[in-house]
């Protein structure tokens, strides 16, 4: 048995529970003072005040610091080969992002880099992602597939994705998208592309259990709410939950299609129109804002307030990914729900912890600081929540705990 006491933590605040938290109680959470946390066997044992229990095994004094959960990243396109620096040129002309999709570049042209590396580069470059990730404190994360557009260079993604959650310390949740651009050979028959999705690409991912979630880009000149709506249908019947990538620069119906369907969680919601904030709520969808995609593209923001207004859980991730937001830090996109949503920090917490898990399934183990939950926490470097959401740039981690472990600490 290996056990862990966290003992002297300054102020720690964590939501509470198994389930996403939604309008008011979004930012309802516990903070509790002079406070520590015992660990057994990477499971949370108990939460307390005052004077620790004496314990026979490790002890991390916490130095009067904020000790939160570990960050859930639920949104990124982790696998991918090359980057996309060629096209910062474009972005300071103004072209807009479906353009560059539309001459060729944009996610095309990261497919023709990500079918150009082999299975030991993906994960050779994601792992050092993954790295960075946890030393800016996130835990646990989503990765898509989405940049191989053929049966095998999707499921040679999803292998990456699936070697990745083996050997890293972070906990992945795997999602296929194969519908995430059209490829240029298609673009006169697009349902030949759809059906090669329905009945090739889905059945093989099943059968190999290669991911846990079905997402598809619902977007002018990319895939219809219609064909979407058929994808995600025939990924369910396999066992795939629905996720969709939705209203991030056209509203298509993408939102009012996830509420339909009850997705487990709709993405982007940029310019998500108020008859989809209510399919959201009457779905039970967690709406999966990604506000560092909004501040790259030099586009508005999701209408955070609205919809956790309206009862919708709010979960915010970094949507990494090469073209649109090659940011990992999720520090940056809580300093982002702050200051473009407008939440406060409580919500902004739940926001990329319990809601997060909740958009990935896996809020029952994850998310909270909850007795019988998996010890996934950070030390940061912060007095409290709101020194945490202000401070701009830095990287606050003091120590990440992955599973009872000490997996990132200072190396001063
Ligand atoms: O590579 O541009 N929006 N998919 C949908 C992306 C952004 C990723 C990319
Ligand atoms: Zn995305």
């Amino acid at each position: 048995m290996s056990s862990l006491l966290i003992k002297n933590i300054g102020l720690l605040v964590t939501p509470e529970g198994c389930e996403a938290r939604c309008g008011k109680q979004q930012g309802k959470v516990k903070a509790l003072e002079n406070a520590w946390v015992y660990i057994e066997n990477g499971e949370i044992i108990r939460v307390g005040t005052g004077l620790a229990p004496i314990t026979m095994g490790q002890k991390l004094d916490a130095g009067g610091r904020l000790v939160t959960p570990g960050l859930v990243d639920a949104h990124t396109h982790l696998i991918f080969g090359g980057w996309r620096q060629n096209e910062l040129a474009m972005k300071i002309r103004n072209v807009p992002y479906l353009d560059i999709l539309a001459a060729g570049g944009g996610i095309l042209s990261t497919v023709k880099a990500t079918h150009a590396a082999s299975e030991d580069e993906l994960a050779d470059k994601a792992g050092k992602a993954l790295d960075e990730m946890l030393s800016f404190g996130t835990t646990t994360v989503e990765a898509k597939s989405g940049y191989g557009l053929s049966t095998a260079e999707e499921l040679k993604q999803l292998r990456v994705i699936r070697r990745l959650s083996e050997s890293s310390r972070l906990d992945i949740m795997s999602t296929f998208m194969g519908a995430h651009a059209l490829p240029p050979e298609y673009k006169d028959r697009r349902d030949d592309y759809v059906n090669l999705i329905c009945d090739e690409m889905i059945p093989a991912v099943a059968e190999q259990q290669l991911a846990d979630f079905c997402d598809v880009f619902c977007e002018t000149g990319v895939f219809t709410a219609e064909e979407a709506g058929r994808i995600l249908e025939t990924g369910r019947r396999y066992g795939l939950i629905p996720k969709i990538h939705a209203d991030e620069i056209d509203p298509i119906g993408g939102s009012q299609l996830a509420g339909a369907l009850g997705a487990i969680s709709a993405e982007h919601l940029i310019v998500c129109p108020d008859a989809g904030i209510e399919a959201l709520a009457r779905g039970g969808t967690v709406a999966c804002l990604l506000p560092a995609t909004s501040f790259y593209l030099n586009s508005t923001y999701a209408p955070a307030r609205k919809m956790i207004d309206a009862g919708v859980p709010v979960a915010m991730a970094s949507d990494f990914n090469p073209g649109s937001c090659p940011c990992l830090n999720l520090q940056l996109v809580m300093n982002l729900g702050c200051l473009k949503y407008r939440m406060t920090p409580e919500e902004v917490l739940t926001a990329v912890t319990l809601n997060g898990a909740a958009a990935i399934a896996c809020a029952d183990r994850l998310g909270s600081l909850d007795a019988g939950k998996q010890a996934d926490l950070v030390i940061w470097d912060a007095p409290d929540l709101n020194y945490l959401c202000y401070r701009l740039g830095s990287n606050l981690t003091h120590t990440v705990i992955k599973k009872g472990e000490i997996v990132h600490a200072p190396s001063h």
